[in-house]
């Protein structure tokens, strides 16, 4: 079985993430990680909280001499800026200590906080929306980064691109080479393909900073080397696009997915949207006219690259706050205002990255199996021969 779990709130010690079921034997190392965490921190639009952290991951379990030993992996992120709660969010209460807390009576329009305060009966959304920070992610990325160690060993790659900020899109194909060159910059600014695209979404971020607003936008996350066969057309819940589309609109402020041209598709004609089947006889292989469903036909990949889109909404913290009613007086309010970000679409493009990477790691562990490295690339490399003789 393989399965993970986060914990953390927001301005609490540190985030934490659990990952259980991958095999021993798979290097890993504390820099690539880093460096995933470092991604994820990046592009134009952040806000102030990304100036005060630079995440950094330690494991505390189940790796040893660089490298997994079957034990569920631990790892901890902690927040720099706990020092500055401490007081606030304190595990234990202490005498006096209510005119030290931060509470937040005046829900966001968008946010978790009057939801989840109704659900879980406080009447300080402080609590809800600690947890429902998509600071969250930043353990979510530390574990994808665990599970892209795991597919590189089958030679799957998983990276993303930004395609659209606010009502600007990229309008055209990128390239496998384009992702990865992106991958390698040491300055984010949008994570586009095309210089003059992002220009143009540099521009609607300028003016959502302006107003006082924010702006969402469109990732796409490819899967790159993606064997044939991995999820089952037999059961609805084996069905691998379900799982990517789960996976994908789990993520805080996600409130769509897309698998291949899924829009385009329900706009078209059957013969405009299929992608045709051709034999090369030489090479004794099958391939396909074009790549619209995205890598995967009825609910397994097809051997193309995997291709997902997840629509982001604009972060509901505006600085030029939403009407709202304040918990405690129940008088019309305005929202809370928190230090906010104003557009994090390469953001979510990265934790989009990592929760496809964790859902491809799960299909990979039940397709291939094997307690060490040695024994799943053993059933690896056979089932690709027999893929290959096919
Ligand atoms: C985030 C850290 C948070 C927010 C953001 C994501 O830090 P803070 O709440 O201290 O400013 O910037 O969370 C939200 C978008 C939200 O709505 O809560 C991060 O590390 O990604």
């Amino acid at each position: 079985m393989f399965r993970f779990e986060t914990a953390g709130e927001s301005h609490g010690e540190c985030l934490v993430a659990t990952l259980t079921g991958l095999p021993a034997g798979i290097p890993v190392s504390l820099d690539r990680i880093n460096r995933e965490l470092w991604r994820r921190q990046q592009g134009f639009g952040r806000g102030g909280r990304m100036k005060i952290e630079t995440d950094t991951v330690e494991i505390v379990a189940g790796v040893r001499h660089s490298q997994t030993i079957g034990s569920p992996v631990a790892v901890i992120i902690r927040n720099t800026d706990w020092k500055n709660w401490t007081e606030a969010l304190p595990v234990e209460d202490a005498e006096g200590g209510e005119d030290k807390k931060k509470p937040v009576t005046r829900p966001r329009p968008g946010h978790a906080d009057l939801a989840g305060a109704i659900k879980y009966n406080f009447q300080d959304a402080r609590y809800i929306l600690e947890r429902a920070s998509a600071r969250e992610t930043t353990a979510r990325v530390a574990a994808g980064a665990l599970a892209k160690e795991y597919l590189a060993q089958f030679g799957i790659q998983v990276l993303s691109h930004v395609i659209a900020v606010g009502s600007e899109r990229l309008g055209r194909h990128a390239e496998w080479p384009e992702l990865v060159e992106l991958s390698q910059r040491d300055v984010v600014v949008l994570n586009c393909v095309d210089s003059e695209a992002e220009k143009r979404m540099k521009e609607v971020v300028d003016q959502a900073f302006r107003t006082g607003d924010t702006v969402g936008g469109i990732f796409e996350v490819v899967a790159h080397g993606v064997p044939p066969g991995l999820g089952s057309h037999i059961t609805w819940d084996s069905r691998l696009d379900g799982r990517l589309a789960q996976a994908i609109v789990s993520i805080q402020a996600v409130k769509g997915v897309e698998v291949g041209f899924a829009e385009e598709g329900a706009m078209s004609f059957g013969s405009k949207v299929q992608d045709t089947i051709h034999y090369e006889k030489q090479r004794r292989e099958f391939f396909r006219g074009a790549n619209r469903a995205g890598g995967i036909e009825g609910g397994m990949s097809n051997g193309q690259d995997i291709v997902v889109r997840g629509f982001l909404k604009p972060i509901s913290t505006l600085r030029r706050p939403l009407e709202s009613v304040d918990l405690a007086t129940r008088e019309p309010a305005l929202a809370a205002y928190e230090r906010s970000d104003v557009a994090v679409i390469p953001a979510a493009g990265v934790i989009g990255e990592a929760m496809i990477a964790l859902a491809l790691a799960q299909a990979c562990v039940e397709k291939f199996g094997g307690d060490s490295l040695t024994e799943t690339l053993r059933n690896f490399h056979g089932y690709m021969e027999q893929v290959k003789n096919f």
